[in-house]
């Protein structure tokens, strides 16, 4: 099926990961005009061709090789495992990366007020999901009997309108289910978005073209997640000053033009800088304190 020596990606064509997925690929310096009328569309500058298809969709064709690479959310991906491996087929895949968006909880909810206690108080309750799979793999792992049925859209809206007992649906925010008067009782299952890929030979090109693929998606990853400081601090305090600077590389230490008790210091922090690290810095004497993001790295 796959001819050609143009790597083919599946992401999600509108919805949640749909804007994440594409954006990954342009911070990558894949240029691409994804058009939303074509199901597929052909980067400028690289052999690379996206086709957009539903979120259900993509497990599938990277599994039947109908393309090589896939985006798609971890949760989508194990509840397409477990359908197949219900009807004794294989799934073959390789899962490349684990990405820094789409993520969510698979999460069983009931209503606020429900006599629900523990797992084991749900016995023959009716549950509505979108992932009838990986619930019945959660609940069969405890023996704990139930009943489900699969609703593709709307599932908060179940057990308010008498269908079922409690629900299994993804959350984020908890918005959703508070809205509907709900209370979450058990994550089951903890997702984000992932690139897989198929398995099988591929070319000496597109080998390539994945390796380097891969290596600037993590370094946008890591260029997300750290943070470039430049800061003066007195002298005497280069030490306590790294200490509350988590994830920091050895800084750079340059002096001071006229002031022979402070230094300036710039370092890459590898994680999440807040307020609060700003004022203890503040408190040991730094000064001219600035966080800057980083767009690209490499390691
Ligand atoms: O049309 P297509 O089939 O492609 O899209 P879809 O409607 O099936 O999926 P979509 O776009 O809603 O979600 C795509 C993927 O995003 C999911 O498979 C997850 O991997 C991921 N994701 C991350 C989420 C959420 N967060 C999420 N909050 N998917 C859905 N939700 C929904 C949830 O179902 C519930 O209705 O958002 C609501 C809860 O959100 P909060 O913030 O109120 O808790
Ligand atoms: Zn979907």
């Amino acid at each position: 099926m796959l001819n050609s020596n143009r790597l083919r990606i599946a992401m999600q064509k509108s919805g949640r990961l749909s804007h994440n997925s594409k954006n990954l690929l342009v911070n990558c310096g894949v240029r691409i005009n994804l058009q939303d009328k074509k199901l597929i569309s052909f980067a400028e500058n690289m052999p690379i061709d996206v086709i957009r298809v539903r979120d259900d969709d993509i497990p599938g064709l990277v599994m039947n090789k109908i393309v090589d690479l896939g985006i798609v959310g971890g949760n989508v991906l194990k509840e397409k495992i477990l359908s197949r491996a219900f009807k004794k087929q294989k799934s073959s895949y390789k899962l490349l990366l684990d990405l820094d968006f789409g993520l969510c909880r698979l999460s069983l909810a009931c209503p606020k007020d429900s006599f629900y206690k523990d797992l084991y108080s749900l016995k023959n309750f009716t549950i509505a999901t979108s992932y009838p799979y990986i619930l019945k793999e959660y609940l069969e792992s405890k023996n704990i009997n139930f009943k489900s049925f699969t609703l593709k859209g709307s599932v908060e809206i179940a057990p308010r309108v008498g269908l079922s007992d409690m629900i299994c649906d993804l959350v984020s925010t908890g918005a959703t289910l508070e809205e509907n008067n709900l209370r979450e009782i058990n994550v089951i299952y903890k997702s984000n978005a992932q690139i897989i890929s198929r398995t099988g030979k591929f070319s000496s090109i597109k080998k390539e073209l994945i390796h380097k693929l891969i290596t600037r998606i993590k370094g946008v990853i890591k260029a997300r997640e750290s943070k470039y400081i430049m800061l003066h601090a007195p002298a005497s305090k280069i030490n306590q000053v790294v200490s509350l600077l988590k994830g920091v590389e050895t800084p750079t230490i340059l002096k001071l033009a006229g002031n022979s008790k402070k230094v300036v210091m710039h370092m890459v922090s590898k994680e999440n800088f807040f307020w609060e690290t700003m004022e203890n810095l503040k408190k040991l004497g730094a000064t001219s304190i600035l966080v800057l993001p980083i767009e690209k790295m490499m390691e």
